[in-house]
């Protein structure tokens, strides 16, 4: 029988190809519910089958919304989130009140139901590791996060512990490393090199860009997600990552000379304040466990099809990439 799922945050980058994905490997019907902040994007659930996906508009600090579409669900998928460490260095108030508050809203809802929960975090979680250390993070790395985003990340994995330990929730978590790839909000990284190229503005680097973020395709954290839904254990946690590590000067470079132009035609600007250093992730636990592989081993090609994407669909980023420069110019980057 078709599982009845409640997406939360699915207008933004993840959760919207989650949502493809599901459409396209499962006969579920999907709730999205999404709240449309400057990170939610109607367009990027344009073409889903409108008798299998349901967009709602609402809050998910909103007890009694929240409550009715718990109920009527089997499952619950949480990506809803304030995501953006550079915001959180300017403006903490929305990342509290959506990813402790907003999560703790849908526990309770959760937890009255009897429903299934599957909560979706960040390896920012475990803080930064330094770039020699053989050590990768993995689910008994302890917590040791460093930016407002990921310290109420981190505080919302603890809630979601809390309720298995303390009311047996039915929940699993996973902590995934960077994505990539299409509907990516031109703030983020790659997007902001890639269009800043686009529209001839010089793509801007943060101090020398030997900061290391481990790369995963969002089409493969998906993929890991639904299998972590279909046979996780219940109240584990599951570290989600490519074995992609690579810092950002030569990711910088790469979209450089793949876009035709010189690798060196960009600016340096200031470093982010408390900028993690290097994130990677030992998968081993979701690879040996539930035999998860990640489909997209070659980054470059990944790239490459995500430089496309935003070359096809300049409609969907073009409205947001002159306010989203304007923010950073205001703060020197
Ligand atoms: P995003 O900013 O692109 O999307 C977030 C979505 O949540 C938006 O559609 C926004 O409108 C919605 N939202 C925000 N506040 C809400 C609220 N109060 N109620 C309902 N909806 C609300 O973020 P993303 O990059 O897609 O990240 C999704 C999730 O994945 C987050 O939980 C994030 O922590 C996690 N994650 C992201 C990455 C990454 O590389 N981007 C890596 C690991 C984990
Ligand atoms: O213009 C830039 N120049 C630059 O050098 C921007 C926007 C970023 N950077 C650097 C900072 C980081 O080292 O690139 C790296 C990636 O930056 P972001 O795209 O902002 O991602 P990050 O801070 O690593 O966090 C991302 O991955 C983990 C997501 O935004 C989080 O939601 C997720 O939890």
């Amino acid at each position: 029988m078709a599982r009845k799922m409640l997406v939360t945050g699915a207008a933004g980058f993840i959760g919207s190809n989650f949502v493809h994905y599901l459409v396209a490997h499962t006969d579920d019907v999907v709730t999205v519910l999404d709240k449309f902040t400057y990170a939610g994007n109607e367009a990027s659930l344009a073409g889903l089958p409108e008798d299998r996906v349901t967009v709602v508009c609402g809050d998910i600090c909103d007890a009694e919304l929240v409550d009715g579409l718990v109920r009527d669900h089997d499952i619950v998928v949480h990506y809803a989130a304030e995501s953006h460490n550079d915001n959180s260095l300017h403006d903490p108030r929305p990342f509290l009140d959506t990813n402790i508050v907003g999560t703790y809203t849908l526990l309770e809802a959760v937890r009255r139901h009897e429903k299934r929960l599957h909560h979706i975090s960040t390896d920012e979680v475990y803080g930064d590791l330094e770039l020699d250390d053989p050590n990768r993070f993995t689910e008994f790395t302890p917590y040791n996060p460093s930016s407002p985003y990921s310290s109420t990340k981190a505080g919302s994995d603890l809630l979601v512990r809390a309720w298995v330990r303390s009311f047996g929730l039915q929940a699993t978590i996973s902590n995934c490393s960077n994505n990539y790839g299409p509907r990516q909000h031109v703030e983020k990284f790659i997007p902001r090199q890639i269009t800043n190229i686009l529209v001839g503005e010089r793509p801007k680097l943060y101090g020398e860009g030997l900061n290391v973020r481990d790369w995963i395709h969002a089409d493969d954290h998906s993929s890991a997600v639904l299998r972590i839904i279909e046979a996780g254990r219940m109240g584990e946690t599951y570290l989600i990552g490519a074995d992609g590590e690579k810092n950002n000067k030569d990711v910088l470079e790469l979209i450089l000379t793949t876009m035709g132009q010189p690798a060196d035609a960009y600016d340096h600007v200031i470093d982010r304040p408390g900028h993690d250093l290097r994130y990677a992730i030992d998968s081993t636990k979701l690879r040996e466990e539930l035999g998860w592989q990640p489909s997209f081993s070659d980054f470059e090609r990944g790239l490459t099809a995500t430089i496309d994407w935003y070359r096809q669909n300049e409609a969907w980023w073009q409205p947001q990439k002159a306010a989203t420069e304007a923010k950073y110019r205001e703060q020197g980057q």
